[in-house]
């Protein structure tokens, strides 16, 4: 891996933050283009409470100068505006906890009715946490802004060689995205209800050079580290490539693109593969379909149990969003685009931009005269 990123921070600690390393010099980077997907992230129908809070915005701390990437690495921060009411229960020193009124403050925010559906249980048991907050707080979806961050810079680089990634709602609790009344009322109907929805996504990425991954080891195959990426995303539970699951109801000779001959050029008249066979990218739109599932943090709590008295009881419920999937969506146009350039880097090599442009034109410009 070329292009790796590590993130850290909680949901209501002080910061996010990211730390990208392997990204070339030389790279113009917008700080604007960031928060505008920043903001993206943040909309979509169905949002709760946190979002109206947050007005998520990057700051870069190091490894852009005069707007270019110097190919040092590059770290960015983004804040957490509902800190200032959280900063005794989410305090990184310890606290005095003979004094009432911080006792008190620290108690009405100890977790320990464990949600079905999210980190609290496993990880509880995993990581010894008598607190679930010790769990829930990394475990939250709100990690997923610094992804969107990093997704951003890698979404600038492909740019520069004519990658564009997008993604599309094409569902929402089942219901066709394109009914948008529809959407509404099923998204109104679970609000009141106190119920949560999920969704399927697809991810689109277009002008992907044929040639990115490889068939030569498992860990090398474009689609197995495009399915891990998006799998890795908290609330996504199926990712598909082309026709995906369809595949397995579908005949040989109806699902595999032929190749075709027109005006002396190679061609692909259909999709099917989704732009990937032998876990290479073949020069045609890269099609990811996701589901999302529906949030498990829900107003109507599901039954469930106190992990410190063993007591039947209802899940915990703080706030959570009705919906999520638009959210989603730019979360896995993000991790497309961290895959596809940390693939691109793979390739390309080089440790300025101009140099794996350089490298990039010469194997197009060899790989063009073959098809054509
Ligand atoms: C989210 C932030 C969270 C949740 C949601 C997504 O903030 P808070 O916990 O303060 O409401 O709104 O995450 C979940 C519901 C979850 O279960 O992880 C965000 O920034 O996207």
């Amino acid at each position: 891996m070329k292009f790796r990123f590590l993130t850290a921070g909680e949901s209501h600690g002080k910061s996010l933050c990211a730390i990208i390393e392997g990204m070339v010099a030389g790279l113009d980077i917008s700080t604007a283009r960031i928060n505008e997907d920043l903001k993206r992230r943040q909309q979509g129908k169905g949002r709760g409470g946190r979002m109206q809070i947050e007005s998520d915005t990057v700051e870069i701390l190091s490894g852009i100068r005069f707007s270019k990437t110097t190919g040092s690495p590059i770290s960015m921060l983004i804040k957490n505006t509902d800190f200032e009411n959280w900063k005794i229960p989410m305090s990184v020193e310890a606290l005095n906890l003979n004094d009432p009124e911080i006792s008190e403050k620290v108690k009405e925010k100890v977790i320990t009715n464990v949600r079905p559906g999210h980190a609290d249980l496993a990880g509880a048991l995993k990581y010894g946490a008598e607190d679930i907050r010790d769990i829930l707080e990394r475990s939250s979806a709100r990690e997923t802004a610094t992804r969107v961050a990093v997704g951003s810079v890698a979404k600038q680089f492909l740019e520069k060689f004519g990658v564009k990634t997008e993604s599309k709602i094409l569902s929402i609790g089942g219901i066709d995205a394109q009914n948008e009344n529809a959407v509404d009322d099923i998204i109104l109907q679970a609000k009141n209800k106190g119920d949560t929805l999920g969704g399927l996504i697809r991810v689109y990425a277009y002008n992907v050079v044929a040639g990115v991954g490889s068939f030569v080891n498992w860990d090398r195959k474009l689609d197995g580290n495009l399915a891990r990426a998006i799998m890795s995303i908290g609330a996504v539970k199926s990712v598909e490539i082309g026709l995906g699951k369809e595949c397995a109801v579908t005949v040989g000779s109806k699902m595999h693109d032929e190749i075709k001959l027109e005006n002396g050029k190679i061609i692909r008249p259909t999709n099917n593969a989704g732009g990937i066979e032998g876990g290479m990218s073949n020069g045609e739109p890269i099609v990811v379909t996701l589901a999302m599932k529906p949030i498990p943090t829900m107003k109507t709590p599901l039954k469930s149990v106190n992990l410190n008295t063993k007591e039947a009881i209802e899940a915990h419920f703080e706030r959570s969003d009705t919906c999520a999937v638009e959210a989603c969506a730019v979360v896995a146009e993000a991790m497309t685009a961290i895959i596809l350039c940390d693939e691109y880097l793979e390739k390309f090599g080089g440790d300025s931009v101009d140099e794996t442009l350089t490298n990039f034109k010469n194997y197009s410009l060899k790989i063009g005269e073959r098809l054509s």
